[in-house]
C-alpha cells in the first residue's frame, strides 16, 4: 500500500508538488494557510485538513513546502502544529528553504518523538514542479533516505543525499547563490549588448557554444525578449535565500562580498515593486541603473 502522503503549503511550488501524488496513485491530504487553494486538489480527490496538526494525524508522511522559517515555525512549532502528533512509524520531509540551523532544531524535535525526519529542498522551478522532474537536495539518514526514494521519486526525476540534516540547506543556498549570479552576470551583459547595439541571439548563440554555458541561460533570455516576468521563482523568494545564504556564511565566518552585492540589486527590483514578479525581473532593474 502506497503510504498516505499529507502536503502543507500549496503555494507555486507545493500546489504542484502535491498534485503529483495524486496522479501516482498516493492517497493525499492537504493544507493550505489559506484554504480556498486546496480548491482543485480537493475537487481531484484530496482529503482536506483544518490544521497541520490534524493533516500529520491523517498522513503517515508529511511533506512541507512553505515560504520561509518563520512559515516551518508556524508549521512545526504552534499548537496546532506537527510537532504534538509527532510519533513512531510517522515521517516528515521538509522541502521548504530554510536556514541549516532551523532544520537541525525542527529534526532534533521531532525524532526525539520517534519520527523520522529528511531535509529535502528541490530545484527545478515551476516546470520541473509540474513535470515532477525536480532534483531534490537531500539531508538526513541514509536509512530514512532509502526508506523514503518513493515519495521523493513522485516529485521528482533526482534526489542526492548531501549528507546529514543541514547539508541539503546548505547545498540548497549555494546553489542558489549560483543562480544569483548566473542571472544577474547574463543580465547585466544584455544590458551592455543592447547600448552597444549588438545582437542578443548572437551574444546567446556565442554562450551556448561555450564551455560556460547553462539551459539557464536562454530560458531567461526568452523570457526577457517577450518582456515575460511572470513568476517561476519570485524575486522575493530569492531575496530570503540571498539573506539565509550570507547569515549562515557569517556564521562560519566566510565572507561573501559578491553574494552580499547581488542582493542589493535584487533588494532593487523590491524596492521597485517587482517582489512578486519572476526573478529575471532583476534585468529591469540594471536596464534602469543604465539609462535604457
Ligand atoms: P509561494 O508560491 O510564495 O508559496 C508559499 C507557501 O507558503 C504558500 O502555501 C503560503 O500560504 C505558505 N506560507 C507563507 N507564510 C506562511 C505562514 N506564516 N504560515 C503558513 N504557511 C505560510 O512559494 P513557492 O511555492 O515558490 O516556494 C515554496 C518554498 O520552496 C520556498 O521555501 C522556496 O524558497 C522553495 P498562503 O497560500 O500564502 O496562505
Amino acid at each position: 500500500m502506497p503510504q498516505r502522503i499529507g502536503f502543507a503549503g500549496l503555494g507555486l511550488m507545493g500546489s504542484r508538488m502535491a498534485r503529483q501524488f495524486l496522479d501516482k496513485g498516493f492517497p493525499l491530504a492537504v493544507w493550505n494557510r489559506t484554504p480556498e487553494k486546496a480548491k482543485p486538489l480537493v475537487e481531484r480527490g484530496a482529503k482536506r485538513a483544518g490544521t497541520p496538526r490534524e493533516l500529520a494525524e491523517m498522513s503517515d508522511v508529511v511533506i512541507s513546502c512553505v515560504a520561509d522559517p518563520s512559515a516551518v515555525g508556524r508549521l512545526v512549532f504552534a499548537e496546532d502544529g506537527i510537532r504534538p502528533v509527532a510519533r513512531a512509524g510517522f515521517s516528515y520531509v521538509e522541502t521548504s528553504t530554510i536556514s541549516p540551523g532551523l532544520m537541525r532544531r525542527v529534526a532534533e524535535v521531532l525524532e526525539a518523538q520517534g519520527t523520522k525526519v529528511l531535509e529535502a529542498p528541490v530545484t527545478g522551478s515551476k516546470t520541473g514542479a509540474d513535470k515532477g522532474t525536480l532534483l531534490l537536495m537531500c539531508g538526513g539518514k541514509k536509512e530514512v533516505f532509502d526508506e523514503l526514494m518513493p515519495v521523493l521519486m513522485a516529485m521528482g526525476s533526482k534526489a542526492v543525499l548531501c549528507g546529514p540534516i543541514g547539508h541539503g540547506s546548505v547545498v540548497k543556498l549555494i546553489g542558489n547563490t549560483l543562480i544569483s549570479y548566473m542571472l544577474e552576470g547574463f543580465c547585466e551583459g544584455l544590458v551592455v549588448a543592447r547600448k552597444a547595439g549588438v545582437d542578443a541571439e548572437k551574444l546567446l548563440e556565442v554562450v551556448m557554444a561555450s564551455g560556460f554555458s547553462s539551459p539557464y541561460f536562454p530560458f531567461k533570455a526568452t523570457a526577457i525578449a517577450k518582456r515575460d516576468f511572470e513568476q517561476h521563482f519570485s524575486v522575493d523568494l530569492l531575496v530570503k535565500d540571498q539573506t539565509l545564504m550570507l547569515e549562515e556564511a557569517a556564521s562560519l565566518k566566510v565572507p561573501m562580498p559578491g553574494l552580499a552585492a547581488l542582493r542589493e540589486v535584487f533588494q532593487a527590483a523590491r524596492a521597485q515593486g517587482w517582489g512578486q514578479e519572476d526573478i529575471a525581473a532583476v534585468y529591469k532593474v540594471i536596464e534602469k541603473n543604465a539609462g535604457v
